[in-house]
């Protein structure tokens, strides 16, 4: 019994030092980076308005001042050209965004591999026409950890206390996806973006739930509906700019499947919500062995902006920058920050995980889950007991935590889900259709199923943006003890429950209600005032579909809208949007 009790004090005092020391690490550490933490010679830039470079209107001269501000510090290789963040010129809400934001000043400089990374980010940092400089920093996703246990069903949509694995699972620790299914199995207006390794979209359970764009005509190498990207029917690779989705690693077929697989077409599992999966690649293959892949930050913010152009409402991200925490410098990958920014911008649910190393997120940051945007939802893993997911027989969690930082769990451990077909690292080569699964255990997979819930819960309320899904799946989560850090009965997460389908749907919220009077719009110097009541420090003032951080300005509200957002001639309406989610009536505004 003493001895029992020594070893808890001993587990416990692990545990604390865990959870206090990487703030220190962080300083001590922050530039003996790992060099497969970032893709070598790539540098990110990001130019200040007005930067000569800038000046041209076509992006080819542009791209070639920026190669020539390169050269004045290295001698660039002659076959790696830098690219710009986002190449195409884009329209619509994107256009709005990407120039309110100033992405389109953001480029990728590629030197030698061996170049003084260091050094030359230094010298272009002081430069005056440049605002930000940082290494271009590599994603990975979530270790999914296949899990051969074999067990019937897919407990985390009903658990009645079967067997999973070697233990017996607590009944009702599940999200109650049948009795959401009651309300609604999901629209098909509803696109949710898997941002992540691509889909198998030709896969049995998957092919009927994949995103078509009505716009564009396949495989004629013409961009149809002009939105910038050649022949992307059914979704894109931002990684290599090509039509080709298909899955490398199997990761994101089995992101879609728990999201959307087909329900009731009397073959393996059933999705959450019967919407439509738009597949966005950014990883590349680097060789022809299966474990060859990689992506970086800027292949990343790509697929976060190709998402918001498609259309998409909710953006499964399950990956995670690559550093461990004690590797963090203090201002990193601010590119990847700004493309976040911009999926709250426009109202777009991001889904992040909290990651599978037991980190708690309060203190060791991995990103984006710690970027904190309105628009964020940060999902960690539960077991088939409701605790986090955890080794058997330890007080660690192997789930990323953080009482201030993750916002709830949701089942991620023993997953069944569709897994894709061919030569890669979670594929199946089997002929056999029933083989076409896998079960998987991770934080991806509780992300997964979060926004398969925001599509049921987007499908119900059709006009709910961003922070309102956010808002009814946060308060529709079962609160749980069992949840709680096992030793201390801390909570570890912001709501300290578990996703709830049902209650997500059912959840009553109360948000702020603004009232906008009146606006004016200064085109000359980009401002655009708006009157009114009620307005709440973080406001967005939204035009046309693409949002603007406006500021109190006296008793008015400011924000910087380019005039491209306001078409001569065209009427565009105009609201805000308080940081929890409640809006204003619009008012209709044409130059
Ligand atoms: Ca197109
Ligand atoms: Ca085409
Ligand atoms: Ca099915």
């Amino acid at each position: 019994m003493i001895m029992r009790r020594y070893q808890i004090l001993t587990l416990a005092l692990f545990l604390c030092l865990g959870a206090v020391a990487p703030r220190s690490l962080v300083s001590a550490r922050k530039h003996r980076l790992d060099p497969a933490a970032y893709a070598p010679g790539e540098v990110i830039i990001k130019l200040k308005e007005g930067a000569p470079a800038l000046s041209s209107p076509d992006q080819a001269s542009r791209i070639a001042h920026v190669q020539t501000l390169a050269n004045e510090y290295h001698q660039l290789v002659s076959d790696r050209a830098p690219e710009a963040l986002f190449s195409s010129v884009a329209s619509g809400k994107v256009a709005g965004i990407i120039a309110g934001r100033g992405l389109d000043r953001i480029f990728v400089l590629k030197f030698d591999p061996g170049a003084d990374l260091d050094s030359i980010i230094g010298k272009l940092k002081s430069r005056g026409d440049v605002e930000y400089a940082e290494l271009n920093y590599r994603i990975k996703p979530a270790i999914l950890l296949p899990n051969d246990v074999d067990f019937s069903s897919q407990w985390s949509l009903l658990n009645e206390g079967q067997v999973v694995g070697d233990f017996a699972g607590t009944p009702n620790a599940d999200i109650k996806a049948y009795a959401a299914w009651d309300t609604t199995t999901g629209s098909s207006n509803v696109i949710v973006a898997v941002s992540d390794t691509g889909v198998d979209i030709s896969h049995p359970d998957l092919a009927n739930n994949i995103y078509t764009n009505p716009g564009e005509i396949p495989g004629n190498g013409i961009d149809d509906d002009m939105n910038g990207f050649v022949d992307d029917v059914h979704g894109y690779n931002v990684a290599e700019g090509s039509a080709n989705v298909s899955d490398i690693v199997g990761h994101g077929t089995l992101m879609a499947g728990l999201i959307g697989a087909e329900i009731n077409n009397g073959i393996g599992i059933a999705g959450i919500s019967q919407s439509k999966i738009l597949p966005v690649r950014f990883y590349r293959k680097t060789g022809k062995d299966p474990g060859d892949f990689e992506a970086t930050v800027a292949d990343a913010a790509r697929s976060l902006l190709y998402a918001i152009q498609a259309g998409a409402s909710i953006i499964n991200a399950s990956w995670r920058t690559f550093l461990t925490p004690d590797e963090v410098p203090e201002e990193f990958a601010l590119a990847l920050k700004e493309a976040v920014s911009a999926t709250n911008d426009a109202g777009v649910l991001l889904v992040c995980i909290a990651g599978n190393e037991g980190f708690n997120l309060d203190y060791s940051k991995i990103y984006p889950a710690a970027y904190h945007f309105p628009n964020q939802i940060v999902v960690g893993a539960s077991d088939y007991n409701d605790e986090m997911w955890h080794p058997a027989y330890t007080f660690e969690i192997t789930s990323g935590f953080g009482k201030n930082t993750v916002d709830l769990a949701a089942p991620g451990v023993g997953i069944l889900s569709t897994a894709a077909r061919g030569n890669c690292g979670l594929c199946k080569t089997s002929n056999d259709p029933t083989d076409w699964y896998e079960r998987a255990d991770g934080t991806s997979v509780s992300a997964a199923l979060v926004s398969g819930v925001a599509a049921l819960v987007k499908s119900n309320y059709p006009n709910d943006n961003a922070i309102l899904l956010k808002h009814r799946i946060l308060a529709g989560v079962d609160v749980l003890n069992s949840l709680n850090d096992r030793l201390t009965g801390e909570r570890l997460l912001i709501t300290g429950g578990r996703l709830n389908a049902y209650g997500a749907l059912h959840a009553s919220i109360t948000i702020s209600q603004p009232a906008l009077s009146a606006i004016k719009y200064k085109g000359g110097g980009e401002k655009l005032y708006l009157y009114g009541a009620g307005f709440e420090k973080g406001a967005t003032a939204v035009v046309g579909t693409a949002g603007y951080p406006a500021r109190p300005k006296g008793e008015k509200f400011l924000a910087r809208v380019p005039k491209s957002a306001f078409p001569s001639g065209v009427s565009v309406n105009i609201k805000l949007r308080n940081p929890d989610g409640g809006e204003t009536q619009p008012i209709a505004f044409t130059r």
